[in-house]
């Protein structure tokens, strides 16, 4: 059956990475596909919006190369809270180099991205190598790996055939690929005429550009609601970034944690209505 129709429990049985199956466990035990994007540069922020949403979310994403005044101890804390509300971390890093270049941006560096990040991105445009690459490093861990095969923003070149040939890139390597970032699902995405789905594949689609206010930000961002992300274009979880803690100065924290709530039961509305 297309995955469109099937409960998130059901499957996070199907999934042997860790993960995969872990974050699909982590959506149902929370009733939340909600994805909080946390951009922004201080620590004392960072901290404070995910301790406020933590309840609220199934995964936290990060640039952790935007904090102003990084230290690791921001790494023990962020781990602190994810073991505290219960959800994954995503580093929002979009690797985009050769193979030998981003196992090294992975594992070391000032941020060692694979030792605390549960799931990372790439941009396919190098090949299969750079998968192979990440996994070298991720795999040993139980790590799991998204592939950008579209993006949210206008004039976006992830299209066509580029998103074809990620998918055909993501079948190749299904133990690490758990899923794309774009805008739609991708289940018979790149499959040659004839070429029936294969039953077992099941990729996660995680989906940015999320507002339910606005429609763009000035800068190329295009939003879409929960429900045309979840319900009329399949994707699997919504990532939300300032439709939830708008725009920096001081971060009202009630008003945070309310728009947490509002788009997580936003999301969760538009996946029943979706398996309905
Ligand atoms: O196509 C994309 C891919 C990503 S990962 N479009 C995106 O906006 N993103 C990320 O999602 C982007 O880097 C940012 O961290 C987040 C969207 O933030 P918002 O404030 O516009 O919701």
């Amino acid at each position: 059956m297309s995955a469109y129709r099937r409960t998130y429990a059901d499957r996070a049985k199907q999934h042997v990475n860790p993960a995969a199956k872990s974050l699909l466990e982590t959506i149902e035990r929370k009733q939340s596909n909600l994805c909080v994007s946390v951009d922004v540069t201080s620590f004392n922020d960072f901290l404070s919006i995910i301790d406020a949403v933590g309840p609220y979310v199934s995964l936290i994403k990060t640039h952790v190369d935007i904090i102003e005044d990084f230290e690791p101890s921001l790494i023990l804390r962020l781990q602190e809270l994810s073991a505290k509300h219960d959800f994954l971390i995503f580093e929002d890093r979009k690797f985009a180099d050769i193979g030998n270049t981003v196992a090294l941006q992975y594992s070391s560096g000032v941020h060692k991205i694979a030792t605390w990040s549960h799931i990372t991105n790439a941009h396919p445009v190098p090949g299969p190598s750079i998968i192979r690459g990440l996994a070298a490093v991720g795999l040993p861990l139980g790590r799991g790996l998204l592939l950008l095969a579209e993006m949210s923003t206008a004039g976006a070149l992830a299209r066509g055939a580029y998103t074809e040939d990620a998918v055909r890139m993501a079948r190749g390597a299904r133990d690490f690929v758990i899923g794309f970032i774009a805008q739609r699902r991708m289940e018979g995405v790149g499959l040659a005429e004839g070429e029936k789905r294969n039953e077992a594949e099941d990729f996660l689609v995680l989906s940015p550009g999320v507002g339910l206010d606005v429609t763009g930000d000035g800068m190329g961002q295009q939003y879409r609601t929960p429900e045309q992300v979840v319900s009329e274009s399949g994707c699997d979880i919504i990532i939300v970034g300032r439709g939830i803690y708008g725009k920096l100065g001081n971060v009202d924290i009630g008003e945070v944690q309310r728009q947490a709530e509002r788009y997580r039961k936003a999301g969760w509305d538009a996946y029943l209505q979706r398996l309905n």
